[in-house]
């Protein structure tokens, strides 16, 4: 008797229901295999950093030059970083279904943009990005920083454009997400430990097929309707070719 593996039993309930609008939740798991390190687990920044120290307004009003150091530290590493196979098998899927696809992202690596990701919600902002603490603007950057911390042209203090604990998403992008996990035929969601809120309650508004995909289990994990315990990386790409009808 043949028996089938989990994936491949997904791969064929896939090529059954031929899913039209997906949407996908990716946390940092999705960049561990471009040597982007995760936030919790044995190798993850809280091992060595703790949140409260460096990921919080609290933090920022107290030290505001080691919070900048520790997201520039983070800036150049992630600048060394390439995206990986799971980043570009979703690339792919969006351009050839550009109207469809979309990508709802807890990372602030930017990896889906270089990836060709275009149909994107960076929940918790992007390290690529700084805000003015008073006029709220925000500013692009690439370089290096000049100095620590970095000033606003007004005179002011630029902070991080990244969301910390405590902080509000953005509603116009909570909601984007909220719209788009709840109307998909299929969710994805992908890399995450599943404890951040109000991200990982989007899997509670989805109406299609959930599928997990983390080597390891999460809170995530029962509410799913399929946990795929693998990289993403071997996942991703064979997902997206069942979706797109490939062989
Ligand atoms: C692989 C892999 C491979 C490895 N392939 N997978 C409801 C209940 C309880 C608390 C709250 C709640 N609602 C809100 C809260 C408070 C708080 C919260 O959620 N706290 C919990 C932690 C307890 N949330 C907030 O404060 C949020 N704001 C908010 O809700 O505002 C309203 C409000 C205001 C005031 C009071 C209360 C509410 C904001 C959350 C912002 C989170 N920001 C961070 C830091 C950003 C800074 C930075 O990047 O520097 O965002 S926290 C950190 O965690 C980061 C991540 O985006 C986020 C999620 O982590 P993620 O992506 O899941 O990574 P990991 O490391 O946890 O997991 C990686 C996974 O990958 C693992 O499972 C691996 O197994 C897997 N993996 N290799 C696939 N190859």
């Amino acid at each position: 008797m043949i028996t089938m593996t989990r994936l491949e039993k997904v791969i064929e309930l896939i090529q059954e229901t031929r899913p039209q609008r997906i949407a996908v939740l990716t946390g940092a798991g999705i960049s561990a295999e471009s040597g982007v390190p995760t936030f919790r687990g044995p190798q993850g920044l809280w091992r060595n950093f703790r949140p409260e120290q460096l990921a919080s307004p609290d933090a920022f009003r107290r030290d505001p030059k080691l919070v900048w150091e520790w997201y520039d530290w983070r800036r150049e590493l992630v600048r060394k970083c390439e995206p990986n196979a799971g980043h570009a098998a979703l690339a792919e899927l969006e351009r050839e279904r550009p109207d469809t696809t979309t990508v709802i992202t807890q990372n602030v690596d930017g990896l889906h943009p270089r990836a060709g990701s275009r149909n994107i919600i960076e929940l918790h902002g992007n390290l690529y990005r700084a805000r003015c603490t008073q006029e709220r603007t925000v500013i692009a950057f690439d370089a290096p920083l000049e100095s620590i911390p970095p000033m606003c042209e007004c005179g002011a203090m630029l902070r991080p454009d990244i969301v910390w604990f405590g902080e509000s998403l953005d509603s116009a992008d909570m909601d984007r997400a909220t719209h788009a996990a709840s109307e998909a035929d299929l969710l994805l969601i992908v890399g995450t430990s599943g404890v951040v809120y109000p991200a990982a309650g989007l899997v509670y508004v989805a109406r299609g097929t959930t599928i997990e995909i983390n080597p390891d289990e999460t809170p995530l994990t029962e509410q799913c309707d399929w946990s795929l315990q693998m990289p993403s990386s071997e996942a991703l790409p064979q997902l997206v070719a069942a979706i797109l009808g490939r062989p």
